[in-house]
């Protein structure tokens, strides 16, 4: 692609002092972890069939879906050739692969995630990972590390702690640590005459998993994923907001946000500057609600653009992980990645562009109107002729252009799946 008008650009971003190379070097070295989950719609590979569960799901049966974890690799490894900058996988624990049969959650090893690894380390990436509470039937009745039953309970903690171990395995073999994300759908449809007891139950049950101390802190980075509601959770979700930010920030954990999991107008930019007041790092699940955690593909909109300008407004990129989460199955699952990724590739880059400098400047000398001018220029510079270049230099289709290979993929691929 002829890409004439890049020079014009870097100049118009250079009036304002903004660097368009040094903010393209850096956006492409900021991680994006893609998730494993897009592919298959989120149903896993244990040969449990039909047990779902969870409060999640995606919606559609747009033809392709992957139907083996070799499929699902072949899917990510299509998609992670299109899209710029550094990428990672984020594997679930349902996604285990078994030589001798079905092995339960509470028996995971490090082998049963020995395919995925050397895939990674093939491929040049890193994996992140997650244990599964759900999906399974001893999540059932919609309680796992905060159930009443203590056997329960016991079976989620083993499955935690046999997670921590496998990131650690994972962190060993890529050189690099592994962020481990811990989300369990606790909770109740209707409500509940106790909100405590649950509530100390999994905060007791997390202690119980993070204290294995034989783990190396350094490779296994932990985080925790809050959430407000989800199927068959309506009412009362145990590891609540509140929960989460009290719990990582007493037990010294990571904090996961999840872009869909606040109230349905709530956006999770203004909270940014707050958390990391005290919380040492968090992990953001990059999202798409429309009117509930719906998980729709990311695309480059406000929402999106203000979590990371908010970042680079206070320097923070070093405390912040991002993950991707969404799952769309009423469209090419190709094509799901690849613009959901894109897209917060695109809005890292945009708020690398921003020239936050010069508007807190603006700020502090009281220059408010010129501060509000410039947030507004800034909307439409030449943003696509930086982006453009971005992918050049990372030898991927510039604009639409993947879209040719997307199709050409499902014609000779996907279209071959049932
Ligand atoms: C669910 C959480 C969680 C899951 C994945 C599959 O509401 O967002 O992150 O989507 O772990
Ligand atoms: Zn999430």
């Amino acid at each position: 692609m002829n890409d004439n008008s890049y020079p014009l650009a870097k100049e118009q971003y250079a009036a304002f002092g903004v660097d368009t190379d040094a903010a393209i070097e850096r956006a492409l070295a900021i991680p994006i972890s893609l998730h494993c989950w897009q592919a298959d719609d989120n149903i896993g590979f244990e040969g449990q069939d039909g047990v779902s569960g969870g409060g999640i799901m995606a919606t559609g049966n747009y033809p392709g879906r992957a139907r083996t974890v070799d499929e699902v690799r072949q899917d990510l490894a299509k998609s992670i050739s299109l899209i710029p900058g550094v990428s990672r996988v984020n594997v679930h624990a349902y996604y285990a692969e078994f030589e001798d049969g079905f092995v339960d959650r509470d028996r995971l090893e490090p082998k049963h995630f020995r395919k995925w690894m050397d895939w990674a380390q093939q491929l040049g990436i890193g994996l992140d990972f997650n244990p599964s509470f759900h999906a399974h039937p001893k999540a059932d009745d919609g309680f796992t590390l905060s159930h009443a039953d203590a056997a329960i309970r016991n079976f989620w903690i083993e499955h935690g702690k046999r997670a921590r171990k496998i990131a650690e395995a994972m962190a060993d073999a890529q050189g690099t640590p592994c962020n481990l994300n811990f989300w369990v759908p606790d909770g109740a449809k209707d409500l509940v005459a106790d909100r405590w007891t649950p509530r100390q139950r999994l905060a007791e049950s997390y202690d119980a998993i993070f204290a294995d101390t034989t783990i190396d802190e350094s490779k296994c980075l932990d985080f925790v994923e809050s959430k407000l509601f989800g199927i068959g959770s309506e009412e009362y979700v145990v590891g609540s907001h509140d929960f989460y930010t009290v719990y990582a920030l007493t037990r010294n954990k990571g904090l996961t946000m999840d872009m869909g999991h606040y109230h349905p107008t709530e956006t999770i930019h203004d909270k940014i500057s707050c958390q990391l007041m005290g919380q040492q790092k968090l992990l953001l699940h990059v999202s798409r609600p429309i009117r509930w955690d719906s998980d729709h593909v990311v695309i480059f909109n406000d929402d999106l653009k203000n979590v990371f300008l908010e970042i680079q407004r206070g320097n923070a990129w070093d405390n912040v992980v991002v993950a991707l989460d969404f799952f769309d199955a009423s469209i090419n699952r190709v094509g799901a990645y690849v613009i959901g990724t894109r897209a917060t590739r695109k809005g890292i880059l945009y708020a690398l562009l921003d020239p936050s400098s010069t508007l807190q400047a603006y700020e502090t000398e009281g220059r408010n109107a010129q501060r509000l001018a410039l947030m507004e220029e800034f909307k439409s510079m030449p943003f696509s002729a930086v982006w453009n270049r971005l992918c050049a230099k990372a030898s991927v289709p510039t604009g639409a252009n993947w879209l040719a290979e997307m199709e050409a993929y499902e014609a000779g691929t996907l279209s071959a799946r049932d």
